[in-house]
């Protein structure tokens, strides 16, 4: 049993089940190597902000302009949430209630184009998310969405080519910002195209928001009208969302997350935003987010060495794709056969995949989580090595109770906050 759970537990006697499957979850995250690349570990303080008796309180609308009585010190917890986020990215406005990315998007979509406009955004297989066009989403369904690809040579944006199909479509908002895309996005110039074509441009910067935040990546503010993030990937917070933009058009924002999409906010999890906001204003979070992309730089090479292939060659940030085919296997098996072995991991579609979402002919891996955990290039090389020896295995299985034991001897050398 662990012990930190433990030491708190009501829940143990009053909800044994379901105290039971946290336990479990616990000791996964503790055992397993965390390889997806947009989860990572946040802090105990993060955690306990996010466990707190904020969780008890409506407070409909924002800070000072409540529905609610009572809200004076979820008041200064939304209020510090915003202050530190607008500090964090060098903006004017600051959204903190969306209670995910997906909703965060919703605001901009809602507040910047109406049904049946044209949007544009990267296809799903060329490093888009659900929500930036997708059929199976609102954002595909309630806008005429027209989806961007790479250049198929280089699996790298080809400004030439996204303004040509820019200025065929004529978008109104044009979507940009990554769920799997390795390199430096050029921002100025997805700017030149928007303006080009009367667009505005959103730039998702969910993945890398903790990258941006600390100056290692480049931002796209000044170049984006409407910025949108997760709280949780890079930037290492509770799960949650937000959206940042100019001081006007914060205006239409506020009313567009409530109450035009939401009602009530999770006060506890906005509160653990602050928290987590914070943490990352610290100089140490620069350390932190420097040791990621080596990280994943040091992977990617790793990889390579065992005949893997990178798509678009490696990676400049958190994350890389792997495409499996060339070892003759799809997504779908690799994520299983490593799943065995404790090491967690999401299929995912290569550009012009051949294979459907559900089988994928990728898979990607980011480092984020075990870099909370401590570890530098050499556990990098040591990883590269157990995946290797699991492609070479996953025909046979012979060797999973081995690899499995190397898994667990390497993560058992770096605890988890
Ligand atoms: N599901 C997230 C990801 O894994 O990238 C995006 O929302």
């Amino acid at each position: 049993m662990n012990a930190r759970l433990l030491e708190q537990s009501m829940l143990a006697s009053e909800d044994p089940q379901i105290y039971d499957a946290i336990v479990k979850e616990e000791e996964r995250q503790r055992k397993n190597l965390e390889l997806i690349a947009s989860e990572n570990y946040v802090s105990p303080a993060v955690r306990e902000a996010a466990a707190s008796v904020m969780t008890n309180k409506y407070a409909e609308g924002y800070p000072g302009k409540r529905y609610y009585g009572g809200c004076e010190f979820v008041d200064v917890a939304e209020t510090l949430a915003i202050e530190r986020l607008k500090q964090l990215f060098g903006v004017e406005y600051a959204n903190v209630q969306p209670h995910s990315g997906a909703q965060a998007n919703m605001a901009v979509y809602f507040a910047a184009v109406k049904p049946g406009d044209t949007v544009m955004g990267a296809a799903l297989d060329h490093g888009g998310h659900l929500t930036h066009g997708s059929k199976v989403n609102f954002s595909g369904s309630l806008y005429n969405a027209i989806g961007y690809t790479v250049d198929p040579t280089t699996e790298r944006f080809d400004y030439d080519e996204i303004l040509a199909l820019a200025k065929e479509h004529k978008p109104k908002l044009l979507v940009t910002g990554w769920s799997a895309y390795s390199r430096i996005p050029d921002w100025q110039a997805f700017a030149a195209i928007a303006h080009e074509v009367g667009a505005v441009m959103m730039a998702d910067i969910a993945h890398v928001a903790g990258l941006v935040a600390t100056g290692l990546h480049p931002s796209p503010v000044g170049h984006a009208e409407y910025v949108t993030t997760t709280t949780h990937k890079t930037l290492r917070g509770p799960r949650g969302g937000a959206v940042m933009c100019d001081a006007e058009r914060g205006k239409t924002i506020n009313k567009k997350v409530f109450p035009g999409i939401q009602g009530g906010p999770l006060m506890h999890i906005i509160a653990a935003k602050a928290v987590a906001f914070n943490e990352a204003l610290a100089p140490a979070f620069t350390d932190y987010a420097r040791q990621v992309i080596a990280n994943a730089k040091a992977l990617a090479a790793a990889l390579q060495d065992h005949g893997l292939r990178i798509v678009a060659g490696g990676t400049d940030n958190h994350l890389m794709l792997v495409d499996v085919s060339v070892r003759g296997q799809t997504g779908k098996d690799v994520e299983a056969y490593l799943d065995q072995i404790g090491i967690t991991v999401n299929k995912n579609t290569i550009p012009f995949d051949k294979n459907p979402p559900t089988v994928a002919s990728g898979v990607r891996i980011g480092t984020p989580a075990i870099t909370t955990r401590g570890m530098k290039e050499a556990q990098m090389r040591e990883i590269a090595d157990i995946i290797g020896a699991a492609m070479d295995d996953i025909g046979t299985h012979a060797r999973v109770d081995a690899l499995r034991a190397r898994v667990y001897e390497l993560t058992a050398q770096f605890d988890v906050p």
